[in-house]
């Protein structure tokens, strides 16, 4: 069939609209029809080129939420009329990572996903002819994707699909790395470097720990007025410091952070928000992601005096059994969706919304298909 999407020809080039040719699924697999799709940083990040796993051309795009048009032979979970968000973590149950109950990392598709393809190893996607890579497992870029069954959540048909599109990413890896990760506990002290969408979901999900401080860090006070509505209690921008931000937050906090949480991708930030950790039992998170070829430094000294430092993928959430929970708790009002909603488009903006992301002047744009 023919479909509407953006494609990522090279890197470091805007998307190109085009329409192209998507086959139907094979077995285990899934059509959906994608209704909306956010940008996240991700999707910037490897269009940059800065991604080891980047491959070109692909059909970008992560964050969706759309309706199962089609099922392949042996799907038994999944029917067409049902609303999915599409997993870049899925979850088989049955690979040894699913049973080991100490991770939401699955490997039952992870290795050909990060090759842009199928469980097969061959593409649904094509242009003129010419194959087109998939990205993350989901390729939310394209109005009609095909994803394997262990790689889509079903969801409640009352919930608004451009709002639980961004449970697909960006808000879910926020609250799940503070709730699920770092396990926050009331009272604890907190700080937050980056706030975006990553951020601010962290944010939330540090006020639903009944944290006592969270600190908010970033180089764009724009961004401090959504961070203070979420429930931030203090806020930095190390730009206007004249000592290491991680030295700041030190003296600020009587001796360090119980919890920080990197949510930039920047490999300097992530050795700041170890180091404001507090001695002997501090915790630091990294969520965000660096570019092919960066390494974190500390000296070994941080870790041997007792700060911990750690790394979070989608919240630790295990997607098919969690998300239809978070998509309830949207709906009843105890999970903020829409604040982080600053612009909506039809999906031929598409190059407008990384626009916005790039300038620091959207939080996420939902793209309509
Ligand atoms: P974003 O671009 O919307 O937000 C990043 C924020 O960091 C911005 O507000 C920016 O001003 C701020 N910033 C940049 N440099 C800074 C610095 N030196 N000090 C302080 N603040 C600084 O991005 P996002 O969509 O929120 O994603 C954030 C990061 O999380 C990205 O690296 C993305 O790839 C990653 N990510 C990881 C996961 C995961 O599962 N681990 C999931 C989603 C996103
Ligand atoms: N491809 C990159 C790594 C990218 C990465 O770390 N991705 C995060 C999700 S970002 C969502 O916005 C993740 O969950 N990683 C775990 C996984 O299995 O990919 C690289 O460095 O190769
Ligand atoms: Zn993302």
């Amino acid at each position: 069939m023919k479909s509407r999407a953006a494609i990522a020809l090279e890197a470091g080039k805007p998307l190109e609209l085009v329409e192209i040719d998507v086959e139907g699924p094979k077995a285990g697999e899934v059509l959906v029809r994608i209704v909306n799709t956010a940008v996240c940083h991700t999707d910037a990040y490897t269009l940059s080129g800065a991604d080891p796993e980047g491959l070109f051309p692909s059909v970008l795009g992560h964050e969706g939420a759309g309706i199962v048009e089609e099922v392949g032979e042996g799907v038994t979970g999944l029917v067409p009329g049902d609303h999915v968000i599409p997993l870049y973590t899925a979850e088989c149950g049955k690979c040894k990572f699913c049973l080991s109950g100490k991770t939401n990392l699955c490997s039952a598709v992870r290795a050909t996903q990060g090759r842009g393809l199928m469980p097969d190893g061959t593409s649904r996607f094509s242009l003129d002819g010419k194959m087109l890579h998939h990205y993350m497992g989901t390729s939310t870029f394209s109005e009609y994707t095909v994803v394997p069954e262990v790689s889509l959540a079903k969801v409640s048909k009352e919930a608004p699909l451009d709002k639980i599109c961004l449970l697909g990413c960006g808000v879910t890896t926020g609250i799940g790395a503070v709730m699920n990760t770092a396990k926050v506990e009331p009272g604890a002290t907190v700080a937050i470097f980056g706030l975006g969408a990553i951020g601010l979901a962290a944010i939330q999900g540090a006020v639903m720990a009944k944290a006592s401080r969270i600190i908010a860090i970033d180089i764009n006070e724009d961004k401090f007025d959504l961070a203070r509505k979420f429930g931030a209690t203090d806020f930095v921008n190390p730009s206007k410091l004249s000592v290491p931000v991680q030295e700041a937050i030190v003296d600020m906090t009587d001796g360090g952070v119980d919890y920080s949480f990197e949510c930039i991708g920047n490999v300097k930030v992530m050795r700041a928000a170890l180091e404001c950790a507090h001695k002997g039992w501090g915790e630091s998170i990294i969520i965000g992601v660096a570019g092919a070829g960066e390494e974190i430094a500390t000296r070994p000294f941080q870790l041997v005096t007792g700060r911990v430092w750690k790394g979070s993928a989608f919240g630790g959430v295990k997607g098919r059994t969690e998300l239809p929970g978070y998509v309830e708790r949207y709906m009843d009002g105890a999970i903020n969706l829409d604040d982080f909603v600053t612009h909506q488009m039809p999906f031929e903006k598409i190059n407008e919304a990384f626009d916005l992301l790039h300038e620091g002047k959207s939080i996420r744009t939902v793209l309509s298909f």
